[in-house]
């Protein structure tokens, strides 16, 4: 039974009252440092983003800054540019050239430092590749690699050539990998051998090769030698190329093709409140700008600064704060390969320590970890260099936000909590970090040129509520691929078409600043990661053994949430140990270890409204220890009243 209060995070959120105002070195340095930013792009948003974008290097000039027919939103229209050509060329003319733009350690140990004229050559060799390949403009690659730097080349490639990617995270299963490669129709399968975790070899290529099995549109798969004989990856010669020999035959240069603002850039997967994972649909000149935008504003990036995001690039995270946002600034950007606690607790602080980072951005789940683990491992390292912080992926809890700031931070970095979504492309809500005051758990206020509103089911403004956007912005989704009619039920019918639904729920101060208080559909936030409820419960049914499953999302003090069950069996099946054992393998095969449920219980009925829907509240109040709430609605109260002694028995 969970022995803390599970509300207790939530509570502490609407208790906090701490303020720290930016402190006036980091302000008298910011990049935003003058407050009227806020002002200016409210009265004129499509300016403000016009400014922003007339930073950009455009082959042909847009004719419109935004046509919006609800709810479909076009950016710079007629406009012209290249992804690639903005992230690499543009920086190649001065001394930038010779300046590192990925550091990279690999887990093992190994590292590699790739400058903008080192990455602008393996970038146009690969588009070579591509192109040899039969990959042409608006063709679908899809991306499966470890944290390597050949994972920023596929992606800068694809985009060099106006190839479509659609990455997906090294974590999923072979089923998952196969749903997504055949939604996006992709030809070409990009993934290496292997790749590190604690010590251990991710069989990427075998996980590859069963999914491709399945995957009529794919041609050929390109393979990355990460680790080498000991992955013992089988090759088809048939089917398979080695990255390496490709690259070693392929011509230096590749000019960049010219893409239409509008041109899709990428499609990235993101679980719903249905089973089917949704492909979210970003295009080329808005969500640049939107990216280029935040990260020089929000984590302030200079020319010296070393950005360190520990997100995986198989996430939006990794796209927008890894490649296309640091990279458009001409930034220096470390990847690493590996896990947190490999060899020892203390390998994030020796990175920082060892690579001199100024600019550190992860997630709440990750802090709390390393707080459980104790403040001895940062502070046995030099943590001097750093000089801001950031979180994103789920609510901070003013804790992990005090105990960053102290032993992290040591007192001296402002912290910045990103809110934002696949769907939204980049950051929304944020402190600038020279101007807004902070308080531990708010992501306090929106973007300059961002709308956004805490409003109840009327759509009237309230002081806690949904979350929504009011005006289109240019990162945001175009579409979900494949299949409009999803996207506008999805994000915009709750609100009859006038604002975007972000399922998430949320409060406002006296000050205007938002407190994001985590999902109110059906997806679940477990470490940063989101997984839907019903995906889960689609893998638990799937098990020969079961007649019925329930997921929700139990309230964790380190993850956040945690994945709970409750499953029901067929007739004539004896719960047991073994049993339990064989279902949780059962979710991991389908969707990959992400996925694994922390607890399944196993029960004789699930407690049902009289129409039959289960009442997922109810197994929450269960599950998190609560008084149960009102079950006047379900067709026999008996049943969980009955679950909650078996339960709390458990
Ligand atoms: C970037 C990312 C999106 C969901 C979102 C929220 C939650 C993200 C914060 C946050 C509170 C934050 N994309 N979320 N950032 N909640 N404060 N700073 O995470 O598509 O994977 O997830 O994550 O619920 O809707 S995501």
């Amino acid at each position: 039974m969970p022995t803390e209060d599970p509300q207790s995070a939530i509570r502490a959120l609407l208790e906090e009252k701490r303020v720290f105002p930016p402190p006036k070195a980091f302000t008298d340095q910011a990049n935003a440092r003058d407050g009227a930013i806020y002002a200016e792009a409210a009265k004129d948003p499509e300016a403000f983003w016009a400014r922003m974008a007339g930073e950009l290097k455009w082959t042909k000039p847009w004719t419109k800054v935004l046509d919006w027919n609800p709810p479909h939103a076009q950016w710079f229209v007629g406009g012209q540019l290249n992804v690639s050509e903005n992230c690499l060329d543009r920086h190649l003319a001065g001394w930038r050239r010779n300046k590192a733009a990925i550091i990279w350690e690999g887990e093992p140990g190994d590292e590699r430092v790739l400058t903008y004229a080192d990455l602008h050559r393996e970038v146009s060799k690969f588009s070579n590749v591509l192109k040899g390949l039969g990959i042409g403009k608006g063709d679908r690659v899809n991306i499966y690699l470890p944290m390597i730097p050949e994972a920023a080349v596929a992606m800068l490639a694809c985009t060099r050539i106006g190839a479509v990617h659609s990455v997906v995270f090294g974590g999923f299963s072979a089923e998952s990998l196969r749903e997504r490669i055949n939604d996006a129709g992709a030809k070409l399968l990009i993934t290496a051998d292997g790749g590190w975790r604690r010590g251990k070899i991710l069989p990427l290529k075998a996980v590859a090769d069963e999914a491709v099995k399945d995957c009529p549109t794919i041609t050929k798969t390109v393979v990355v030698r990460r680790v080498g004989e000991a992955a013992g990856a089988s090759f088809d010669p048939a089917r398979d190329v080695w990255y390496h020999e490709e690259m070693a035959k392929a011509a230096l240069t590749c000019p960049p093709e010219p893409m239409d603002a509008e041109d899709m850039l990428y499609v990235l997967y993101t679980s719903g409140s249905t089973g089917k994972p949704k492909g979210i649909v970003h295009t080329t000149g808005g969500y640049l700008t939107h990216v280029y935008a935040t990260t020089k504003l929000i984590f302030d990036l200079k020319e010296e600064d070393v950005f360190w995001c520990t997100a995986d690039v198989g996430w939006v995270t990794g796209h927008s704060y890894i490649v296309y946002g640091p990279l458009a600034n001409g930034a220096t950007v470390l990847m690493y390969e590996g896990s947190p606690d490999f060899p020892d607790k203390d390998r994030f602080w020796r990175i920082v320590e060892k690579y001199r980072v100024t600019i550190f951005y992860t997630a709440p789940t990750a802090i709390r970890t390393f707080m459980r683990w104790g403040e001895s491992y940062p502070a046995g390292r030099d943590l001097s260099s750093l000089r801001l912080l950031g979180t994103v992926g789920e609510p901070i809890n003013p804790e992990a936000w005090m105990w960053y700031q102290e032993h992290i931070g040591r007192k001296k970095c402002p912290i910045v909590d990103t809110w934002w979504q696949t769907e939204t492309g980049g950051i929304l809500i944020a402190p600038l970090p020279g101007l807004t005051a902070t308080k531990p758990g708010s992501a306090t206020l929106a973007f300059p040129g961002i709308s956004a509103e805490v409003v109840n089911d009327a759509g009237d403004p309230a002081a806690a509520g949904y979350l929504v956007l009011t005006k289109p912005w240019p990162g945001m989704l175009r579409t979900i691929l494949n299949d409009d009619k999803r996207y506008q039920q999805t994000y915009w019918d709750r609100y009859r078409g006038v604002f975007y639904f972000t399922g998430d729920g949320a409060k406002r101060d006296e000050d205007g600043f938002f407190w994001l208080l985590g999902r109110v559909d059906d997806v679940m936030n477990v470490s940063g990661h989101r997984i839907s409820t019903m995906e889960v419960e689609s893998a638990l049914v799937d098990h020969p053994a079961v007649a019925e499953a329930a997921v929700i999302g139990r309230a964790d003090e380190m993850k956040g949430q945690a994945v709970s069950a409750f499953v029901t069996l067929k007739a004539h099946i004896q719960p047991s140990d073994e049993l339990l054992k064989e279902i949780k393998a059962h979710v991991v095969k389908k969707i990959g270890a992400l996925a694994r449920p922390e607890d399944i219980f196993f029960t004789s009925e699930l407690p049902k409204t009289r129409s039959g829907k289960i009442m997922r509240r109810l197994l929450r109040d269960v599950a998190e220890g609560r008084v149960l709430g009102d079950t006047t609605t379900l067709a026999d109260p008996g049943v969980v009243a009955q679950l909650k002694r078996q339960y709390e028995e458990k």
